[in-house]
């Protein structure tokens, strides 16, 4: 948008008297965050109004993309970004005596999401509306977000995340788009006059949904789209006959957006859980029926208006759910609802790990929701008729969706929709050949790959603007909205004084990053040491074992040899552990643990450190990214779906040291082998071990030295305070069989590791390095991303850039 220094700066005075009554030199920065955010909102309010008219006027086909979570992050200067005025506002600000990135720092970082689900629906939404595509977000508007970490000892301690104690200035309350959503009850099915069974409800529970509307602003394209986020309120009652009954009810309806489930990639059976999926996917479905109904056509025609995409299985019950609508409301027969439903839908699976899988009791489901608990019955046994005909038994067995008791919600999810992908090429090779086999003989054609992305706008234009000025000064700002335009910057390979403007500005990150760990940690880091980084949820299958391990036999080779050749290094990890998760919270100990011992060794000095953020979260994120030297990308191969913070770090210069798994095959594609350091098991020898199981990890134990010394350290007191978590560790790795082959990749990764400390000591080779993959990682932006699953997935328009 246009916006001169001298407007903003005017009404920005108006704004702060219009909500304060305050000129500036009494407001404080709560009052000019509150003040800015207003701005931002009016300056955006009439494109996003405009947005929406012309969707309407042109019947555009639009996408809603629901998911469970949208971990955001900080909205303030995305949204400045986006409408192209951050540097008027900065400027503007500064005249004003106001420090941007001062007020920036006062707004709560809204942790909607637990991990990479989360946050790829969040880059989805950021790169929609850049990409021009109609498309929105439907999720639930949690009071709380994802618990706020604290370390007590070392250990894990989960404080509430109230992220709305001040407001929230993003988002606008649409009462006017409440709907209802029914719970529980007695529900039957009673012919009418015309012939059509039509359901009865007795008994039921009603919600009120209640939309929050939040702008997704385009960059630099006058588009806005809308995330619509629902909170469960009590429906408005004049009857009330007993108070406390009622106050009970409505504390029972609230808690239903009161809180976000802190599981990452596991399924907890709980009932809140189930309302909470209902709730949403009901919600958001029949708002789009009534918007879709403003187009006054046939419901025959919904799927050429309307694409849903079910993120996870979270959202699965979208399937039953129009399905309802469409046989109970709009009196559609059955063939044609469902030719309509498949049509509509499109599902992403996220995970092969088997603890994920979301399977309902068939009690609880249909307490809970008895109408849809029949139509899925149908479904079922439609799906079972059909396919007896034409597969063995037991494939129809295998694949159906009530089975052992239970609703599996990744084979509804897979039956009900037209499409169904992976988010890495050789995640979706393992659910077609793998884990989801025998869909993909029964339907072959709805499997597709999809390979995650980011946006480059949060990960490097906000998160590090040094860099992206050096980018911008070499190659220009095409890449900004052609990302793969990036890869101009090999021309640059070769030019020292390019090579060393890089290394000066990833030092000047460092330096950042390092005087804001003294600042919240009192721990002072070196920056000419090496910054290796893994910043990902805690769990097994990512081995943050594997690294800590690590850590240790360079310490012992420390106290061995002070003087051995290693290059000064600052571990740095960042992870939550789901709260129920005992191994991870173990682990979690063992990290801290380990730090304390390192960290105070005089001997060790300043070559070792490691450094255990807490809470870490996409605030964090921001500062820890751009000062990475190494990205640690070491889960157990066929394990990590795709991952996604392998491609911020690479978009900021680190040099990625990885298995072959998720999306770091396609790095690797991408940047050659020279320029990423590889090692451990591959995928397939994996799955060779699962065959034969021949692996024996107490044998790695006994035979390799250096291993040895460093799991006895776990338990012979050599870590002071977790010597419980020490032999529980030692003991899942030693005697219970490694389940994620820690020890067989041990050797690998030690080496790999010698590698990249060899590697790092010659700069301007290092640098070229890191200069190929800032030059490779524009293919990974979530703009391509979401403009394939558009044009593939949803037909919907989109403003297609070249890949
Ligand atoms: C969370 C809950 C249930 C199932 C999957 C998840 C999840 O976060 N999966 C992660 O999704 C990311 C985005 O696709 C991938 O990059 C990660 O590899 C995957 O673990």
């Amino acid at each position: 948008m246009d916006l001169s220094k001298r407007k903003f700066k005017e009404d920005f005075k108006k704004m702060l008297t219009e909500v304060y009554s305050m000129d500036i030199s009494e407001s404080e920065t709560t009052e000019q965050y509150v003040t800015l955010g207003n701005l931002i909102r009016s300056y955006s309010s009439k494109n996003w109004g405009r947005t929406n008219q012309r969707y309407i006027e042109k019947k555009k086909k639009q996408a809603y993309y629901f998911s469970m979570e949208f971990l955001l992050g900080r909205m303030l200067k995305s949204n400045l970004l986006n409408l192209g005025i951050l540097d008027t506002v900065r400027d503007g600000l500064r005249d004003l005596g106001i420090d941007l990135e001062e007020i920036a720092q006062i707004e709560p970082d809204p942790g909607l999401g637990n991990g990479g689900l989360g946050r790829l629906a969040a880059c989805f939404i950021d790169s929609m509306a850049t990409s021009e595509i109609p498309a929105h977000g439907n999720g639930i508007r949690f009071k709380y977000g994802l618990f706020k970490q604290k370390f007590v000892n070392g250990y894990q301690v989960e404080l509430p995340e109230n992220w709305l104690q001040n407001g929230n200035v993003w988002e606008t309350r649409k009462m006017h788009a409440a709907v209802n959503v029914r719970f529980y009850g007695k529900v039957w099915l009673e012919q009418t006059s015309a012939g059509v069974l039509e359901p009865h409800y007795e008994d039921t529970q009603e919600v009120l949904a209640v939309p929050y509307d939040t702008p997704v602003v385009g960059f630099n394209n006058d588009v806005i789209n809308t995330l619509r986020l629902w909170s469960a309120e009590v429906p408005p009652q004049d009857d009330i006959t007993d108070y406390w009954s009622y106050i009970h009810q409505r504390n029972q309806i609230e808690s239903i957006s009161e809180v976000l489930y802190p599981d990452d990639s596991n399924y907890e059976g709980r009932l809140l859980r189930l309302k909470q999926e209902y709730f949403f996917v009901s919600a958001g479905i029949q708002s789009i029926i009534r918007h879709y109904k403003k187009m006054d056509l046939s419901m025959n025609h919904l799927a050429e208006k309307v694409a849903i995409h079910i993120n996870d299985t979270h959202p699965a019950l979208c399937v039953p759910e129009l399905m309802r609508i469409l046989l109970d409301e709009e009196k559609m027969d059955w063939e044609h609802a469902w030719n309509v439903t498949v049509n509509v839908m499109s599902y992403t699976n996220h995970t092969i790990m088997s603890e994920a899988l979301e399977k309902w009791p068939i009690e609880m489901i249909s307490t809970l929701l008895p109408r849809i608990y029949q139509i899925i019955c149908e479904i079922d046994r439609r799906f079972t008729m059909k396919m007896s005909t034409l597969f063995e038994r037991e494939i129809v067995e295998r694949t159906r969706i009530i089975e052992g008791g239970h609703v599996k919600m990744a084979h509804m999810a897979i039956i009900g929709s037209h499409s169904v992908n992976g988010v890495a090429q050789l995640h979706t090779t393992i659910l077609k050949e793998k884990v989801l086999h025998d869909f993909f003989l029964v339907y072959p054609s709805k499997f597709n790959n999809k390979t995650n992305g980011i946006t480059q706008r949060r990960w490097l234009m906000l998160a590090n603007e040094p860099l992206c000025d050096l980018i911008n000064r070499k190659i220009g700002n095409e890449w900004e909205t052609t990302p793969t335009e990036l890869k101009m910057l090999k021309a640059f390979r070769d030019d020292e004084k390019t090579l060393l403007e890089l290394a000066q500005i990833k030092r000047l990150n460092k330096e950042r990053f390092a005087e804001h760990i003294k600042k919240t940690m009192d721990l002072t880091i070196n920056p000419d040491a090496i910054f290796d980084v893994q910043i990902k949820r805690l769990h097994a299958y990512k081995r943050q074992l594997l690294n800590l391990l690590h850590i240790l036999s360079l310490y012992f080779q420390l106290k061995d040899d002070p003087q051995a050749d290693i290059h000064p290094r600052v571990f740095i990890f960042g992870a939550k552990a789901a709260p129920s998760y005992t191994y991870a919270k173990q682990i979690i100990k063992l990290i801290n643990s380990v730090a304390d011992l390192i960290n105070h060794d005089a001997a060790i000095a300043d070559k070792l450190k490691i450094v255990f953020v807490e809470n870490y979260g996409v605030s964090l994120a921001e500062k820890i990214i751009p000062a990475a030297d190494v990205s640690e990308q070491i889960s157990l191969a066929s394990k990590e779906a795709s991952g996604t913070s392998n491609m911020k770090l690479m978009l900021n210069g680190a040099i990625t040291l990885a298995t072959l798994d998720g999306a770091n095959v396609e790095i690797r594609d991408r940047v050659g082998e020279k320029n990423i350091v590889i090692f451990g098991l591959r995928e397939d020898e994996v799955y060779q071990y699962y065959h034969d199981g021949s692996y024996q990890s107490r044998s790695y134990y006994e035979n390799n030295p250096v291993l040895h010394r460093v799991l006895n350290g776990l338990i012979d007191g050599t870590i002071p305070g977790a010597e419980a978590e020490g032999r529980s560790v030692f003991d899942s790795l030693v005697q219970y069989g490694d389940e994620y082959f820690v020890l067989r990749d041990f050797e690998a990764y030690a080496d790999a590791q010698k590698h990249i400390d060899q590697l790092y000591r010659d700069t301007l080779q290092w640098q070229k390095m890191a200069l190929i993959n800032i030059a490779g990682a524009g293919v990974f932006s979530s703009d391509y991303t979401v403009q394939q699953y558009a044009s593939q997935i949803w037909d919907v328009s989109s403003k297609v850039r070249n890949i």
